[in-house]
């Protein structure tokens, strides 16, 4: 049985939760919150979250866990079958968490956690940020999933990081540029929430904001 750590608000702890959900497995969640305690760290060694743990061990990294899961559980395969196709969605993955996700991430203290970033750091953020969405933008073809006429990994991590970016840019820059890069966006958000993978997330994600920050007050 696989057991999911890691919490409810994280974008990375959700992304490998929807593609458990999607591909039908049977999982078990606990809620964890990343530290550097020795108990932890014994379980994921940085301490971050998510982690899986398996009947053979851990594993940590989103992305490493996403690959073994299609592997582990061919059945309602996530990645196209064609390897150039499947080329183009890791390369659409790698492209939202390198040059997309990584950078909005260092607004996140500002953004949700009672932090400040200085003025330095968001004007260089939304500098790469306008990059990284100009190159999206070329990439991605919302035809009407993200690499094409198949929902895939690509689009389970796409939902999952717009909508953190999305409001991380809002709150930041009053302006949504994620929005302003991608014009279907809207479209695109909608259209993912009619699946009840989607949706379940989406829900336990707001459940889990909704206690976090009231912890936080
Ligand atoms: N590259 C990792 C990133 C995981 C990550 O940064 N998780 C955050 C929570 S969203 C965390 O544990 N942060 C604590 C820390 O950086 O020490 C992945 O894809 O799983």
């Amino acid at each position: 049985m696989i057991n999911l750590c890691g919490f409810a608000v994280s974008n990375y702890y959700n992304k490998t939760k929807l593609v458990l959900l999607e591909k039908g497995i049977e999982f078990t969640e606990e809620e964890v919150f990343p530290s550097q305690d020795e108990a932890l760290l014994q379980r994921s060694p940085l301490g971050k979250i998510p982690f899986l743990e398996t009947e053979q061990g851990n594993l940590t990294e989103s992305q490493v866990i996403l690959e073994y899961l299609e592997e582990a559980y061919p059945d309602k395969p996530l990645y196209p079958a064609d390897s150039f196709e499947r080329a183009k969605c890791r390369e659409l993955i790698q492209h939202l968490e390198l040059n997309i996700e990584l950078h909005a991430r260092r607004l996140y203290k500002e953004a949700f956690f009672g932090g400040s970033v200085s003025e330095e750091i968001k004007q260089e953020v939304k500098e790469r940020l306008e990059i990284g969405l100009k190159g999206l933008a070329r990439l991605a073809k919302f035809s009407p999933f993200i690499a094409g006429q198949t929902y895939t990994a690509a689009d389970c991590v796409a939902w999952l990081h717009f909508f953190m970016i999305s409001l991380t840019c809002q709150k930041i820059y009053g302006v949504d540029l994620v929005a302003q890069y991608i014009p279907t966006l809207a479209n695109y958000m909608q259209l993912i929430e009619t699946r009840p993978a989607a949706q379940k997330v989406a829900a336990e994600r707001a459940a889990g904001m909704a206690a976090f920050f009231k912890s936080k007050k």
